[in-house]
Parts: structure tokens; C-alpha cells; sequence
């Protein structure tokens, strides 16, 4: 068995990019499985900042081999930018990035479509970073959209004008005020396709399990997090892919018994970008406390993010759909200096005191019930071992441990590459 997975536990943002990055000398491949540049995947490293968008995030690792699968989706004008990002800093990726043929292409109008549904929302619109996920992905269930492989055939832009001319008519129902120049739009998108053409484009599912049975080792990058899947997020707020381990199987061919561990991956507390329910949110300076210790804007869309404490009926819940294995918990840095620390236990709900997430967790439904813990005062940021964490944060890992019955193996205690203590 080789594949491992690495996925978030939360509402995206919980520090995939740096684990990845942390992990990845382990590991002969990354892989990712599902979303597109709806991802910011941030890693620090020597003093400098990288975000990455699609592409998987072992990429500055000499040796390691990145794949882009089946279940994610791309757009060319995004991707462009991010291997110019990568040639800035000499990264020689020729070789080691390469494509599935079966991924899913975002045209311009996907985008505009996803700015017209938003718009067309009004108040309840989900907060989409207006990549154009949704409507890629509903071109794809829907059996119209183009994928990477159908650029290495001469009538690609037929397919191109064929979709793209459908997608205008709807983009005309919505009756929505969105201002655009489809020339230059599709000038840029065909300039970036021809870029993108110069990379390898593969079967990803043979090459994997080829290198399955050849003994090499494999780790499955999510994006967003297991709140946003499609199926058990936090539907309609969510994502329009599978960002839960299932979502690998797909996403990359691979089958459920090639998958060893899980990696679950959270934030000392909860953060949520864009709409929907969130039960533990703070609106106070605790809160905002978070928000400003812990940088919480988007790495795409710079847009602040909700902030609250940790949530263990929704965090348990994760931990079960995904098979968790072993925890990675972030930030918690982050929470140094809170005279106390709360976490949601359980939920009141039509009167009754419950521990599993039901259905319907908007404001009203459920009243988060806290434990308290006490905080620790200590700065986290220069400490490299697990027996110099504050007696206080030892407790509260514990303490999680123990509800969540799935091992905390690493703590991270700021952005770089060096901020990681194993236990
Ligand atoms: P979309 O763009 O249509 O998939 O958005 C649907 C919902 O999913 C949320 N979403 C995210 N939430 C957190 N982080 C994400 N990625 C970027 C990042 C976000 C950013 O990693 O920093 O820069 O703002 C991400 N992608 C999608 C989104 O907020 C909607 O609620
Ligand atoms: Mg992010």
C-alpha cells in the first residue's frame, strides 16, 4: 500500500500547502485529486511566501513528481500564471508536472457564469471565489465539458466555440449586469492554452497505479476542506467537488484499499470564508483576535475569514467520513495569550443536548455548548520540540486526542517549514 491522503478537516484554509510541503520528502509523488484554483495552498520557506493554485504543492522539491488529476479542474489563464510564478524562482517543472488527460477545463465563461449565478443570488449567493468551479463541474456532470486531453485533437476549438457560445446564451438568461470583453478574454485563454500544451499530458490513473505496483509512494493533496464536499459539507455553502477521501478514489483512479493513512488536518480554532452556517463563529474581540494573529484572509481572494473556536462535533464528524488516521493541528500559535479555550462539544438542538452534526446547522437550529480549557500565555513560534509546548496546550491536545480518539502528530506553531514539532 502506498497512497496516503492529506486532507483539511474544516472549511479550507487549515494550512494544507505548508504540510504538504513538510511531508513531501516522504513521499515520490503528489498528487491532487479534485478543485482547481479555487485552492490558495501557501508555503513559506527561506524568508519567501509561495501560493499555489492547481498545481500540487511538492513542487519545490527536487525529486518529487507532481500530478494534476482526473478529478481537478483547470484553467489554462490561472495555470499560465503559476508556472511564471514557479520560473521566477528557476523551478525547473518540465519534468516534474504533468497533467491528466481527463481533467476538466475552466473556459472564461465558466467564470463569467459563476460571477452570473453569484449575482443572480442576490443575498444568499455562497460566496464562491468566482473561479468557475461550479460551472466546470456541471459541465462535466452534466457531460459537456472539455477536458486537457481534447487540446491534443485538431477540432478542440470547435468543442471551445461550441461550449463557449452555449454558455453566452446562459449567461444572458441570468439577466444579470456582468461587464466583459469575451475577445480579450478568449485571446488570453487561447494564449495560455498554447502554454499549457508544452507540458506532459498523461493517463494519470495508469501512471499511478503503475507506480503503485512499482513500489513507490504516493500523497493525495486535498483542497478545500471536508466541509465544502459536495456531499457532506455544509450544503448549498460548499464546493462543488468531493474534498473528502472518497474524492481521492475518483480524483485520481486509485482504489479504496491502495489508501494507508489519512492525514486530517485542522486549526487550533475554526475559520470559514464565504457563506453559510458556521456555529462556533465569534463576534467579538476574541474573534477578531484570531482574525489578526492569525492573518486570516484568503490567499486568493484576500477576503477576511469568519473566525471561532474549534468545533468537535463538526471536527468528530470529519474525522469519521474521512477515516482520519492522524491528526495535524495548526495555528496554534495562534491562540497563545487566551486566558481561556473554549471548544464546542456538543450542540443544542430542538432541545436536546446532541454530539453529531444534523442536518440543518444554521443559526437558530443549533447553540454551540462549550468546555472551557485554560489557555497558555507562551510565544510557540520558536519552539522545535514537543516536551517545550506549555503544560496548558498539552492539555488541550489531550484533550482532543482523547474526544477524537485519533492521534495529534504534529503541531504547527507558525508558517515556516521550520515551525513544525512532531510527536
Ligand atoms: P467555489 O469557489 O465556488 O468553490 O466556492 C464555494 C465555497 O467554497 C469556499 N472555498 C474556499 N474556502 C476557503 N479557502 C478556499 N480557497 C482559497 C484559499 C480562498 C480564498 O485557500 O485561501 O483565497 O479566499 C476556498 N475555495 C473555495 C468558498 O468560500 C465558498 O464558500
Ligand atoms: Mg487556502
Amino acid at each position: 500500500m502506498a497512497v496516503d491522503l492529506l486532507l483539511g478537516l474544516q472549511w479550507g484554509d487549515e494550512g494544507k500547502g505548508k504540510i504538504v510541503d513538510v511531508l513531501t520528502k516522504n513521499y515520490d509523488i503528489i498528487a491532487r485529486f479534485q478543485g482547481g484554483p479555487n485552492a490558495g495552498h501557501t508555503l513559506e520557506f527561506d524568508g519567501i511566501k509561495h501560493v499555489l493554485r492547481t498545481i500540487p504543492s511538492g513542487i519545490f522539491h527536487k525529486g518529487s513528481m507532481n500530478i494534476i488529476g482526473n478529478g481537478v479542474v483547470i484553467d489554462p489563464v490561472v495555470f499560465v500564471k503559476e508556472l511564471e510564478a514557479l520560473d521566477i524562482f528557476k523551478i525547473d517543472y518540465k519534468k516534474t508536472l504533468i497533467v491528466s488527460r481527463k481533467a476538466h477545463i475552466i473556459l472564461p465563461t465558466h467564470r463569467l457564469l459563476d460571477a452570473a449565478s453569484e449575482a443572480s443570488k442576490g443575498k444568499a449567493k455562497i460566496g464562491s471565489t468566482l473561479k468557475g468551479i461550479g460551472p466546470t463541474y456541471m459541465d462535466k456532470t452534466g457531460r459537456n465539458g472539455m477536458r486537457i486531453g481534447d487540446l491534443e485533437m485538431d477540432d478542440w476549438k470547435e468543442k471551445y466555440r461550441h461550449l463557449a457560445d452555449k454558455h453566452e446564451a446562459l449567461i444572458n438568461f441570468y439577466d444579470v449586469d456582468i461587464q466583459y470583453n469575451l475577445d480579450e478574454l478568449e485571446t488570453e485563454f487561447f494564449a495560455a492554452v498554447e502554454k499549457l500544451k508544452k507540458l506532459t499530458f498523461i493517463d494519470s490513473e495508469d501512471y499511478l497505479n503503475t507506480a503503485i505496483a512499482d513500489g513507490k509512494t504516493i500523497l493525495a493533496e486535498g483542497a478545500q476542506g471536508s466541509l465544502l464536499d459536495i456531499d457532506f459539507g455544509t450544503y448549498p455553502f460548499v464546493t462543488s467537488s468531493n474534498t473528502t477521501a472518497a474524492g481521492a478514489c475518483t480524483g485520481l483512479g486509485i482504489a479504496p484499499n491502495k489508501i494507508k493513512e489519512v492525514y486530517g488536518i485542522f486549526k487550533a480554532y475554526t475559520t470559514r470564508v464565504g457563506s453559510g452556517p458556521f456555529p462556533t463563529e465569534l463576534f467579538d474581540e476574541d474573534g477578531e483576535r484570531m482574525a489578526k494573529i492569525g492573518n486570516e484572509f484568503g490567499a486568493v481572494t484576500g477576503r477576511p475569514r469568519r473566525c471561532g473556536w474549534l468545533d468537535l462535533v463538526a471536527l468528530k464528524y470529519a474525522v469519521q467520513v474521512n477515516g482520519v488516521t492522524q491528526l495535524i493541528m495548526m495555528k496554534a500559535d495562534v491562540l497563545s495569550g487566551f486566558p481561556e479555550i473554549k471548544v464546542c462539544t456538543a450542540y443544542q438542538y430542538k432541545g436536546e443536548k446532541i454530539t453529531h452534526l444534523p442536518y440543518n446547522i444554521e443559526p437558530g437550529n443549533v447553540t454551540p455548548l462549550y468546555t472551557s480549557l485554560k489557555g497558555w500565555k507562551k510565544d510557540l513560534t520558536q519552539m522545535t520540540s514537543a516536551k517545550s509546548l506549555p503544560p496548558s496546550l498539552q492539555d488541550y491536545i489531550d484533550f482532543l486526542e482523547e474526544e477524537l480518539q485519533v492521534p495529534i502528530k504534529i503541531v504547527s506553531v507558525g508558517p515556516d517549514r521550520t515551525q513544525t514539532i512532531h510527536r
